[in-house]
């Protein structure tokens, strides 16, 4: 395939759109990567990323994202930033640099200012209103799932000249502790990718997918000769199944990832898992992964289903 693209969540569709377009006309994966990204978290109706995204306990947003090139492994991550209006962009810049290139709080935000990238208030008041109504619950900081459904944006690219990247935006679990940083900024947990094998990447309950390296376990999978979607399913399968002696029920995790060659697959433990696709051969289209029993079946859903789905 001459281009392909992979993201999560049905609210990916907008982004892929444009970076569809991008790799069409033989743009740069790099350029489609963060172009979709940055239109997700300008969108105020997408409720786990960017703007008007996901509070943390203490009413405030913090950010994280990554970025990485698969061509030389470079990469770049923030996490816990204020007010950055695209994360992705700061992540991006990072990974250009060979040493500091994974910033926390105040160091990548000074580090966004010296680099002019803009900032704004990030809450807007559907996310002050959610966490009102959520602060008055009673709820246990040890048992945060994902919010709803709908979560991290994460994109996978492969551009007709073989490159290949992946980016990740999120506010993190809703309701999480102030400075808590979950799997997706960590390389080989939220995301990775290497052009001569393919990318991978994660969205779910951060500590859970952080236990089983869960990206880059499923790059591994496919290095050793698995083909993308049973590197996918075995990566979940075998994770899920090593808690199985023990006291603990992990979370909900879901993962995509594309090969080299611009096939794609995904796996879920959910009981259903949206995402969107494009490439040479299909136009942009959601895709629906529905787990039974921990193998997946990965079908186009309806009408219907579309309607019936309320999330991003
Ligand atoms: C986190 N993995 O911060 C992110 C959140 C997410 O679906 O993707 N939720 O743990």
């Amino acid at each position: 395939m001459k281009y392909s693209m992979i993201g999560t969540w049905k609210m990916a569709f907008d982004g892929i759109i444009i970076g569809e377009n991008i790799l069409k006309n033989d743009g740069n994966v790099k350029t489609a990567i963060e172009e979709s990204i940055s239109h997700i978290e300008d969108n105020p109706s997408f409720n786990s990323v960017g703007f008007g995204s996901l509070p943390n306990i203490e009413g405030e947003l913090e950010l994280d994202a990554a970025f990485m090139d698969g061509n030389d492994l470079s990469f770049g991550a923030i996490c816990s930033v204020k007010n950055i209006k695209n994360p992705i962009k700061v992540a991006h810049l990072l990974s250009e640099r060979k040493r500091n290139c994974y910033l926390s709080s105040h160091g990548a935000e000074k580090f966004a200012r010296l680099n002019k990238f803009e900032f704004k208030n990030m809450l807007n008041d559907i996310a002050i209103d959610r966490w009102n109504k959520e602060i008055k619950n009673n709820f246990d900081p040890d048992n945060l799932e994902a919010y709803d459904g709908h979560d991290t944006v994460c994109m996978i690219g492969l551009d007709s000249n073989k490159n290949m990247a992946v980016g990740v935006s999120t506010s993190g679990l809703f309701m999480k502790q102030s400075g808590r940083v979950g799997d997706s900024p960590v390389i080989g947990s939220g995301f990775y990718c290497d052009s001569l094998i393919g990318g991978a990447a994660a969205t779910g309950v951060g500590e859970d997918i952080m236990k089983g390296c869960l990206s880059i376990s499923i790059v591994n999978r496919m290095k050793m000769g698995e083909d993308v979607q049973t590197a996918c399913e075995n990566s979940i399968k075998d994770h899920i199944e090593r808690f199985k002696n023990t006291n603990y029920t992990p979370g909900t995790m879901s993962v995509i990832a594309l090969d080299k060659n611009g096939n794609f697959g995904a796996a879920t433990n959910r009981e259903e898992f949206p995402f969107v696709v494009a490439s040479e051969n299909l136009k942009t289209k959601i895709l629906v992964c529905k787990n039974s029993n921990l193998k997946m079946e990965i079908f186009e859903p309806d009408e219907e289903w579309l309607k019936n789905y309320d999330y991003d």
